[in-house]
């Protein structure tokens, strides 16, 4: 008989509640979680094709060690034993050889993130790091400059929300299905949305004004509406008397950016800044301006960020009703949090993080999360020491960090390369053993704390049997624990140990979870309130315009624009993104997403492609100073001539991916390594590449 099982979905990082209808061991269908709002059903496209996933005989199957030279797809299947005795004998040369420092362990933030942290400190070593950096580590610090919380801590009142402005925050494809379901009910009560993008994307479609803004100077046209704003004084002055640190010097720094200026610098009209300025003011404090993820990643991309905030924080909307909030996580509900394998005691690790962060080179960085991309800087100029083995989970270097030629060439140096994984991605092809984890179908994983308005614990259960020799994550760390003789930090055998050691101070039970598959904690939002109770973290407990941990560190709080030139004839400015079909870099080869896009292509302006004699469909070779690649040209009139952008994910030069080999290209071989580095991520839309038609 069919049975439902609450679960998460895995298909990208949004982790929407799910329901998964099981008969008989077989996935039969599966929606969204009906008893969520905002979800009540809903999936989007790659959600649904978790079947496809389940059944995809192309991802890993079984342990495998390496038998030819790197990447050349020479492999035996090896048993569990085998392949973890194989890596723990390997990772005990190295560390006494080289010492613990110089393992690396690199992997997406996931729900075992506490037991991957876990590992590393058993082991001795600082070096865990997470994506964070590569997605929004800028945005992170803006945050922290400004309120003393990071962006994870801070979320949208979208269903409220009066008129939201978006910088290339391309919602409606790269999504969040409960976002996405409340912004739209928003707009369908009236709410306006301003999104600005130098390329027409569906949610500029969807948009009540769209602006095609010059390829990264977003900075000027904030710049300018502040200086509206407060010129105006269109701020709410009551808030920003009580909450608002350096309004003065703020109010000086932007007095040369009148919106005459920005409008020569970013093409959009003055009056039309001027009527954004006036139109959100009005709103307020019901107004969103989006910090955003990953548009207009420049070098100076930290003081954008913060330009964002800083409009939301005029506008009084921070703790606002239809504004940003602080999440409120399970304290504030009166229990305590979920215990952590992470905070037990471990021996003190001395060494300086591998990558930089928290030292001269990212002062101010999240070291929780590090800085992935000075990877390749560190193996090959064993800058600050030698590192010698990494070991990516649910994490592919040789796409995911600008200048993939630079991380093989750095790879290459490694003795030993680990891939825990469900599909054969670039590294796991290039590594020298891979752990095949079951998918989040086949497989239960820690709890989820969902901190927000309405904090709530949600649990991913497994749904069926794995199909293959595959096992969880959490148990490959503990087993590999187990041979290096730190198996006392991981005191679990099964996941029910995992959930009642992270429960134990809750008052909650797992058997709570069996009706819907999460435990609400509060039926009412959570709001401080806006006049006296909002805690701010910062050391002055204000809105931190002028940054004390900016300023500590020697970096000025407002930095003077500095004007972005146009490309030299001939090259364009190489922007990335997402398409709602796709997640990163690792639903290509998906049955039926492949099927949806199975291929990316080079967005190109009409007049551009003209002059260059390209041609729509027609192939197209891109040069930046770090690669060439050859992918198919879409020329458009809705992309700006400066520009040219393409789909992240693509160009699979891994054989047995029949789907999706050789389809595209990988924006990663043609984005250069630099980094905004007061906010830490880098810099992935500064690169300038020259194209030219090919056959
Ligand atoms: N379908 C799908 N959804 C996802 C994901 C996924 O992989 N697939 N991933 C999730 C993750 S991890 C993230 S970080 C988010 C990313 O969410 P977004 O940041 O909204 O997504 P991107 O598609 O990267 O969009 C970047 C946009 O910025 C624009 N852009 C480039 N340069 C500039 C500029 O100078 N100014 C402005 N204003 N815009 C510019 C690009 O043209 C592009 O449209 O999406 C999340 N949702
Ligand atoms: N060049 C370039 N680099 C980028 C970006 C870009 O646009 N361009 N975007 C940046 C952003 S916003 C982000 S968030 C990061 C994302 O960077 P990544 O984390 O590297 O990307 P993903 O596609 O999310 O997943 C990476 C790997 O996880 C595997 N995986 C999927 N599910 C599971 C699972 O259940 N278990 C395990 N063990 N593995 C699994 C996939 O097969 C894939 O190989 O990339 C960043 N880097
Ligand atoms: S947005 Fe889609 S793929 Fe991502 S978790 Fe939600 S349903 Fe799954
Ligand atoms: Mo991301």
């Amino acid at each position: 008989m069919a049975r439902g099982v609450y679960s998460i979905c895995f298909m990208c990082t949004v982790r929407c509640p799910i329901k998964v209808t099981v008969d008989r061991d077989e996935v039969k269908w599966i929606e969204g979680n009906p008893y969520v709002p905002g979800i009540e059903g809903a999936l989007c496209a790659k959600g649904s094709a978790g079947l496809a996933l389940l059944q995809d005989n192309e991802r890993l199957q079984y342990p495998m060690i390496r038998t030819g030279p790197r990447g050349s797809g020479q492999w035996r299947r090896a048993g569990w034993d085998e392949a973890l005795d194989y890596v723990a004998d390997r990772l005990r040369e190295v560390m006494g050889k080289h010492g613990s420092r110089s393992i690396v362990f690199g992997e997406r933030t996931n729900l075992n993130t506490h037991i991957s942290k876990t590992f590393m400190k058993a082991i001795g070593s600082p070096n865990h790091f997470t994506h964070d950096a590569l997605c929004k580590g800028s945005v992170n610090t803006a945050f922290r400059s400004l309120t003393g919380y990071n962006d994870t801590q801070v979320g949208v009142d979208y269903a409220n929300t009066r008129h939201i402005v978006m910088y290339g925050r391309n919602i409606f494809e790269a999504l969040e299905i409960k976002a996405v379901n409340s912004l739209l009910d928003a707009m369908d009560r009236g709410a306006k949305l301003t999104y600005i993008d130098p390329r027409v994307s569906i949610t500029a479609t969807k948009a009540d004004r769209y602006w095609m803004v010059r390829p990264g100077t977003d900075l000027a046209l904030n710049y300018a509406l502040i200086h509206t704003i407060l010129k105006e004084r269109l701020y709410d002055e009551e808030y920003a008397a009580r909450w608002v640190l350096g309004l003065d010097a703020l109010q000086a720094f932007v007095q040369p950016y009148s919106p005459e200026w920005a409008q020569e610098e970013t093409g959009i009209a003055a009056s039309e800044i001027v009527a954004l300025a006036r139109e959100t003011a009005e709103a307020k404090p019901a107004v969103v301006f989006h910090y955003g993820y990953r548009g207009a990643h420049h070098t100076n991309e930290i003081a954008f960020r913060r330009s964002i905030i800083i409009l939301n924080v005029l506008m009084g909307s921070i703790e606002a009703k239809g504004g940003l909030f602080f999440k409120k996580g399970i304290p504030a509900t009166g229990r305590a949090d979920l215990q952590k394998y992470v905070d037990q005691e471990f021996p003190k690790i001395t060494e300086p993080r591998f990558d930089g962060s928290g030292t001269a080179l990212f002062p101010i960085a999240d070291t929780y999360h590090g800085n992935p991309q000075m990877l390749a800087h560190a193996i090959l100029n064993e800058d600050p020491y030698p590192i010698k083995a990494l070991i990516a989970n649910r994490f592919e270097p040789l796409q995911s960090i600008p200048d993939s030629s630079a991380t093989r060439k750095a790879l290459d140096k490694l003795d030993l390369l680990v891939s825990i994984d469900i599909h054969f991605n670039e590294f796991a092809w290039y590594s020298d053993v891979v752990l095949p984890e079951s998918i989040y179908l086949e497989r239960s994983d820690s709890l989820q704390a969902a901190s927000g308005l309405k904090p709530q614990i949600v649990m991913r259960r497994q749904a069926v049997l794995p199909r293959h020799d595959t096992r969880p994550g959490w148990l490959i760390l503990k087993q590999l624990a187990d041979r290096l003789g730190v198996g006392h930090y991981f005191p679990y055998k099964t996941i029910e140990d995992i959930w009642s050691y992270q429960l134990k101070n809750t008052g909650l039970k797992i058997e709570d979870f069996a009706a819907k598959g999460f435990v609400s904690l509060s039926d009412q939002p959570i709001f401080w309130n806006r006049k006296d109770g909002i805690k701010l973290k910062t050391p002055s407990g204000k809105f931190e315009l002028v940054s004390s941990l900016l300023e500590d560190a020697g970096f000025p709080s407002f930095p003077p624009y500095k004007s972005v030139p146009a490309p030299e004839a001939g090259f364009f400015r190489l922007l990335v993104g997402r398409c709602a079909a796709h997640t990163h870099v690792s639903t290509q080869n998906n049955l039926y997403l492949n099927e949806l896009v199975p291929e990316n292509e080079l967005w190109i302006h009409t007049s551009a492609a003209a002059s260059l004699g390209i041609e729509d469909g027609g192939y197209v070779e891109v040069s930046s100073s770090c690669g060439t690649s050859k992918i198919r040209a879409k020329v458009t009139e809705f992309i700006h001539p400066e520009a040219v952008f393409m789909l992240h994910g693509f160009g699979k030069t891994v054989p047995v991916l029949t789907r999706a080999f050789m389809k595209g290209t990988s924006d990663a071989i043609l984005q250069e390594n630099i980094s905004d580095r007061v906010g830490g991520s880098p810099a992935l839309d500064e690169t300038l590449v020259t194209v030219k038609a090919v056959d």
